[in-house]
Formats: C-alpha cells, structure tokens, sequence
C-alpha cells in the first residue's frame, strides 16, 4: 500500500488529502494533516471522491453514438480520426464561426485543460464559446473588468484580520467559500468573532452559515437596494473615507449622487429591512476598524448580479477599506496566468455580442443560456459543433429540455467527461477523461484569493483507469491530426515565437505543464531560472509535497500595482452601471399568479450535478427537497415529504416538500443539479427534478451586463400534487 500527498480539485479550498492506493488502485482518500492551509480538514465530498474514481458506472472507454442511438465502444484513434475529419468538412462548408464549446466548473480546478482547448478552439476560429460562469460568476468578472480593467481581480475578504465581515448571498459553511481560498473557514469565522469582531449574514433563507452569526433576512433579489441604501447612509451621514477615495478612485461624486436618491425609508418595504436597522448597519461597517464586505453565488444570480458585485466592492471602497489588511485585498498570482491574459487582451468584455440576443461576450463567453437558440437559429454563424467539456448545462442552464432537443441538431457532438450524463448521452462520442488523481496539477485562479500566499503541486496519483485520457492530449491530439499548430494564436502569443522554435526543432513538446513551469519560475515568486534565490521552481514543489507558504498575510497596498486602467484609479463611474442603476426603477410589478420567488441553495453532500451517483453521499435515502415556510405550506396545504408542484412563467416541476422557518413566507429555496437521467445508477434512482426547467431562456431575460441567467428571484406558485399522483 502507497500513502500519495496530493489535493482535493472538486471546490475551491483544494483542501490537502491523502491517497492510499494498492496496486493501481485507489483505496481511500482521507484529510493531509500536514496540509499548512487544511491542516487535517476535508468534507465529505472530497473523502467521498473513492466512490467516483472507482464508479463502476464511470466512463473508461470512448464511446460513439451508433445510428440506432445507443453508445457502443470504440478505439481512441479511430474516434479522434472520426472527428477530425467531421470538423474539417464542417469547417470547410461553415467555417470556424460554426464549432462551439461549453466548458464546466471542473475545468477551473486544473490548468491543462482550459488552456489547450483554449488554443485549440481560437486556432479553430471558434465563436461559440460558452461556460458555467454565466450561471455563477461571470458578472462578478464584469464588475472587476470595469472597477479594476482587470476581470480576475476580484477582491477577497482578509478574514484573519477583519473587524467586521459583511457577507450577502454566500454560504461558506456548507460551500467552503467562493473567490476566497480558505480551507478552514469554519475557524476563520469563528475567530473573527472571538476577537471581538462582527459577521453579519445577508440572506433571504437562515443558512447554516447565518445561524452560526448574525442574520439578515432579505427579500430575494434586493440586495442592489439594500447596498445603495447602505451607501446612502455613508455619504450623506460624512462616514465615507474622503482620503481613501481621493487617493484611490475616480468619480466618486456621481456614485454619491445615485447612492443619494435611495434613502432607507424608500428601499425598506423593497428589501424587507426595516430603516432603522439598515441605517445601524451601515454605521457600523463604516465605523469599525477594519471592514469586508463579500458576496457570492446569491449576489450574482439575480436581475443586478453585476451591479450588485459593483456595489459590495464600493461599500469597502468608499469607507477605505479596499486593499487594506482586515478589509478586502486584491488577489496578486503566483502564477500569473490571468495577469498574462490580460496583458494580451484575451480577457475581454463586449468586444464580441452574441449573435442572438447582442448580448455581450465575457472573457470571450456568451451566455450558455443562449446555446438552444444558437443551434436552431438558421443563419451564419450557427452552431454546428459542440464540445462539451467537463459540464452538464442539460442540468445546470437554463432550459434543460430546449437544450436537449437542439443538441440533436447538431452535426457533430463531442464530450469530455467521467460519466454518461444528461448532457452528454446526446452525443456522438464520449471520451473519457482522467480524474484530478489521475493528473498533475499546479492551481491557479482563486487559488490566490488567499490571506496566505499558499502553492502547492500535484504528480499524478493514479495511472489513468482504463483508456482515460487527459483532455489537453484530446486537444492536443486533433490539432495535430487537423494540421493545425497550438500556438499561432491565443493567450500564449507572447511566447509563440520560443515555443515554436521549441516545438519544431523536437527540443520539448511544449505541455501546457512545461508552460505553467515556465510562468511559475518567471512569476512574482519564481526563482527566474536561478537568478533570484530562494524562488521557486518544479523541483522545490515536489520536495514539499504538502506545498510551500510563500507569504503568511498576503500584501496589502499593491492596488496601483494591479489595476490595469491606464490612470492606475479605482473606477467608481462606469458607464454601463450607472445605466444599470438607473434602470432599477422599471421593474415589472409582481405578478399574483406568481406569488412566491423561488432562490437556489447547496447542500454540503452534493456538488452542482456530478456526486449524486456516490453510495457515501447518498446515504440516507437522500432526495432532492423543495424548501417552503410553514405558512406558505400551509397555504398550499402541504407538509414535509408531501409532493409539491412548482410552476413559474416558463415552467413546472415536482419534487418532494421540506418544510422549515428558515424561509419566511414568500420566498422557497430549491436545490439545482437533480432530476437525472444519465448513466449514473444510483443517481437515476434519486429522481428529484431540475429547477432549471423553471428558467427561461430567453435573451431579454438575462441580466444585461453580463449576460447572467437569472436562477434567483424567480416567480413561482406551490401546489399540493394529489395522492393519485404519487410515486417516485
Ligand atoms: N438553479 C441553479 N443553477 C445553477 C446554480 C445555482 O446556484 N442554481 N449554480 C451554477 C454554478 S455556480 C455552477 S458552477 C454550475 C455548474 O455547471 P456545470 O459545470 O455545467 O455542471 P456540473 O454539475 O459541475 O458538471 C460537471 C461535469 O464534469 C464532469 N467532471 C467532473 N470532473 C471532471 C474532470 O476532471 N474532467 C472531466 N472531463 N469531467 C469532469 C462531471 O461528471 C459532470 O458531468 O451550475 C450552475 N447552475
Ligand atoms: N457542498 C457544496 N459545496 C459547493 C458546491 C456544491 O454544489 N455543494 N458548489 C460549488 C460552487 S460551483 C460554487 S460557485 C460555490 C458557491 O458558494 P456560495 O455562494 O457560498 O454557495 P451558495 O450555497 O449557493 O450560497 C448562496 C447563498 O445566496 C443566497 N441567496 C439566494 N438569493 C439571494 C438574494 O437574492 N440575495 C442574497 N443576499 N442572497 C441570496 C442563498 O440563500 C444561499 O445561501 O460553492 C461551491 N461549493
Ligand atoms: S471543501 Fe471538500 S470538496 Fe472542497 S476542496 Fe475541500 S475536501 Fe474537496
Ligand atoms: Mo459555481
């Protein structure tokens, strides 16, 4: 038996674990004690990861969809030479502008992927890319893109040394935390708390997060009034940071003067909090030493998802608490693989809409909502071929059956993925792809929204079980078959000309790790090939397998070092959110054939649609449940277990009833991610439904700026479904 140091890559804390494995096979993962940023933690989806590595129902072969419908087994070559020659003719008939790609959330937890595919989908002159971020945090990078000019840096709460921790829309106790990397957040709020500081949790539902702290109700979909409320009382109470906001920003005045047309009184009837309370809740974040203010999923999701980002920022901003030890920092990369992207202008927004709908391209995505429509939309610039890499949109976009039905247009449809998914049974190949044991890893992204300047590496763990293959060598692979070199294009430009004159004279194949190497040892921490001492380089990090403490507080004044707008200031007056902002007013009023709004929520036992198919986490006769508060149950004449009936404008689903006074009255929470139909056994079983069948998917529905589905705040009504429908 093998004890392998390595990293859990299912969510963004990359807690530390220990893998043992007996003859090439994977025993049993439990929690690395040595780990400097876990140390002895993980949940228990990461020990629970056994269960998916060794999945009899995971897909270790490449399949191919066969005239009759059904997948039959079939070689990698003879696959990879399929669709090479399918998307050559698609080329030639339609062009790149044809071929599309939906890339998913694993994607951001190893760094070979989305790069190859990157290239490979810029050197097809690929339009059509989409992914899971404008269903979680693309307007979060908006927000960044105008704020900073930078779409990566997003600022990150300084939780060990904070006074006052305003959070709004997240819930890290059963998450661990979005764009801020901390394993131990558990700990990290608790001692904010201990030293004598305040957490204060904004959100419709009383989480699990909210009932450890102090808890805000909120009606859903309100916290851009809120803020501006918030903001409100700063400025026109003079406890705004004049100094910080002369020294750091530009335009402050015309966020006052809209900040000044939303008093307390006006929004509270909106938002459901009282004025008085709002206002001692602004005086305090405005009063304590050091403040952060953060939110996630729950304030990216709704109608502002944008402006809402744009606005949290602002509350730390004009109160001097940006870029600041206790307030919130700005992430700087240890490998700067954003930074160079941005740099070369691959990070883009609006440079690009969206053929249906003009929506506005984000870092070079459109809204996958919009993918049906791209398919069945005739035209140039239709979607002909698909790959879907590391993603379920079936289950995770809008619209899961429109999807499902336009994926059968298409001419061609491939997919990267562990398992036969909603998704992915309607394409012509599966290939399959290695598990982050089965890969080497260095993490990016938010792997630096750390308070600790924290890297670790990754070898491989495990041989890949049957035919897995990693998905950059699928890429890899076609582009060589298509003749096609990686690096004429893309975020890499700068380094063409080294690459491929390594590339052609053989001297290295160049990897995507031989790449990550490269800007690791040239990065802010790197050891330059020798000239800086001390710095780091592959062979420190695989001496330390439980990774290297680069910096215990990460730095605070580097604001002018990060910020990518020419004049080096925060900007406080972008266009586009004072257009949004002045939009506020013409919403719809509420319809009373939908009297409730419906919000999403996580659970600590699943992971978006991928771990319902695992014995340990399922435990428990596990079902998918419908959150409602005791008088809306009441209503409905509905009590726990009971199926309930869920219909809004677009659609109508049936799941089971949970009743509970974490919701008040108005508002249901409904978990994404269920209602399966794939290869997965055990998850079929399960049954639930997919919430997302209550959104629409249309164009005028998505948040404008970013292009965001909006899966919170939706309408809906609640009915008891008749004994004579009972059953699974
Ligand atoms: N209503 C509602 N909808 C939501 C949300 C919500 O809060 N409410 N949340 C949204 C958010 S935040 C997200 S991130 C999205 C997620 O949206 P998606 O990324 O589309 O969905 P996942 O369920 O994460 O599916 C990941 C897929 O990748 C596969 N997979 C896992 N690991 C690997 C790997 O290493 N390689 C490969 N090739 N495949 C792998 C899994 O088998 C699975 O099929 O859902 C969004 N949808
Ligand atoms: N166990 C588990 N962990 C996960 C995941 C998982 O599926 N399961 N998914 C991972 C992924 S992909 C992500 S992106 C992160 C997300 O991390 P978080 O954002 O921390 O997770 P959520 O539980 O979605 O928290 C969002 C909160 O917003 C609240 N909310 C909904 N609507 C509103 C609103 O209008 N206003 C306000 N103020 N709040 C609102 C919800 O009630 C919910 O509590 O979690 C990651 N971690
Ligand atoms: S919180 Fe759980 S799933 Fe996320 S990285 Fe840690 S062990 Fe893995
Ligand atoms: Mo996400």
């Amino acid at each position: 038996m093998d004890q392998h140091v390595t990293y859990c890559r299912i969510c963004e804390p990359l807690c530390g674990l220990i893998a043992t494995v007996e003859d090439g096979r994977l025993l049993s993962l439990r929690p690395d004690p040595d780990h400097a940023l876990s140390g002895g933690r993980a949940c228990p989806k990461g020990i629970a990861f056994t269960d998916v590595q060794n999945d009899p129902d995971r897909v270790l072969h490449p399949l191919r969809r066969t005239a009759d419908g059904t997948l039959e087994r079939v070689g990698w070559d003879e696959a990879l030479d399929d669709i090479a020659r399918r998307l050559s003719e698609i080329m030639a008939t339609h062009g790149g502008g044809a071929v599309g790609q939906y890339f998913g959330n694993p994607t951001a937890f190893g760094y070979a992927t989305g790069l190859w595919s990157g290239l490979f989908m810029a050197r097809l002159g690929a339009h059509h890319q989409y992914s899971s971020g404008s269903q979680d945090i693309n307007s979060r990078f908006v927000a960044s893109k105008l704020l900073y000019g930078a779409a990566f840096e997003i600022p990150f709460p300084d939780l060990p040394r904070t006074d006052f921790l305003f959070m709004l829309g997240a819930n890290p106790l059963v998450s661990h935390g979005s764009a801020v990397r901390t394993p131990r957040i558990k700990d990290d709020l608790a001692d904010i708390v201990r030293r004598g500081g305040r957490v204060v949790v904004v959100d419709p539902r009383r989480t699990e997060t909210a009932r450890a702290y102090e808890h805000l109700p909120v009606r859903p979909d309100s916290d851009a009034w809120l803020l501006l409320s918030m903001l409100h009382v700063i400025f026109a109470d003079g406890l705004a940071d004049e100094q910080a906001i002369a020294e750091q920003t530009t335009g402050a005045s015309r966020l006052r003067d809209l900040a000044a047309q939303f008093p307390p009184e006006d929004t509270a009837e909106r938002t459901g909090v009282p004025a008085e309370t709002l206002r001692a809740l602004a005086r305090d974040f405005a009063a304590a030493p050091s403040a952060a203010a953060y939110g996630r999923v729950g304030a990216c999701l709704g109608r502002h998802g944008t402006l809402v980002s744009y606005l949290l920022d602002a509350l730390a901003i004009v109160t001097g608490n940006l870029d600041r030890a206790g307030g919130l920092l700005m992430p700087r990369a240890v490998i700067p693989l954003e930074e160079m992207g941005e740099r070369t202008g691959r990070l883009t927004y609006n440079k690009a809409t969206s053929r249906i709908g003009g929506l506005p391209d984000v870092i070079g995505t459109f809204p996958a909502a919009l993918m049906a429509e791209e398919i069945q939309t005739p035209g140039p610039g239709q979607m002909r071929a698909l790959f879907v890499t590391a993603g379920n949109p079936v289950l995770t976009v809008p619209d899961g059956p429109k999807l499902e039905s336009a994926l059968e247009q298409l001419d061609l449809m491939v997919s990267l993925d562990l398992y036969i998914t909603e998704t992915n049974k309607h394409a012509d190949y599966i290939l399959p792809s290695t598990t982050f044991l089965e890969r080497h890893d260095l993490p990016f992204g938010f792997a630096w929204s750390s308070s600790t300047v924290f890297l670790q590496s990754a070898e491989p763990v495990l041989e890949p079980y049957g035919e897995a293959r990693n998905e950059w060598e699928v890429f890899d692979e076609l582009a060589r078959r298509m003749g096609l070199a990686m690096f004429a294009t893309g975020p890499l430009q700068r380094f063409n000309g080294v690459l491929a004159w390594l590339d052609r004279r053989g001297i290295a194949r160049m990897t995507p790790r031989r790449l990550m190497e490269l800007l690791l040892r040239t990065g802010p921490y790197g050891d330059r090939f020798g000239l800086r001492r001390g710095g780091l380089n592959p062979r420190r990090l695989r001496e330390n397998p439980h990774g290297v403490v680069l910096a215990e507080r990460a730095p605070a004044g580097i604001l002018s070092e990060v910020i990518h707008h020419d004049h080096g200031r925060v900007v406080l007056e972008p266009e586009e959110i004072l257009v949004e902002a002045a939009r506020l007013g013409d919403r719809h009023p509420d319809d009373p054939a939908f009297p409730l709004m419906m919000i999403g929520m996580r659970e600590m036992r699943s992971q978006n649609s991928w771990m319902h198919n695992s014995a340990t986490l399922m435990k428990g006769d596990r079902r998918h449940r419908a959150r409602i508060s005791p008088a809306d149950a009441a209503d409905a004449g509905l009590a726990t277990g009971d199926r309930v009936r869920i219909t809004s404008p677009h659609g109508s689903i049936e799941t089971h009833a949970e009743i509970t006074d974490d919701l008040q009255p108005g508002t249901i929470a409904v978990p994404h991610g269920w209602g399966h139909a794939g290869g997965w056994q055990r998850a079929n079983q399960a049954a639930g439904a997919n919430v997302n069948e209550l959104v629409s998917t249309s164009s005028d529905e998505l948040e404008r700026l970013a292009g965001m589905a909006v899966l919170n705040g939706v309408p809906a009504r609640i009915e008891a479904v008749r004994a004579s429908h009972l059953g699974n």
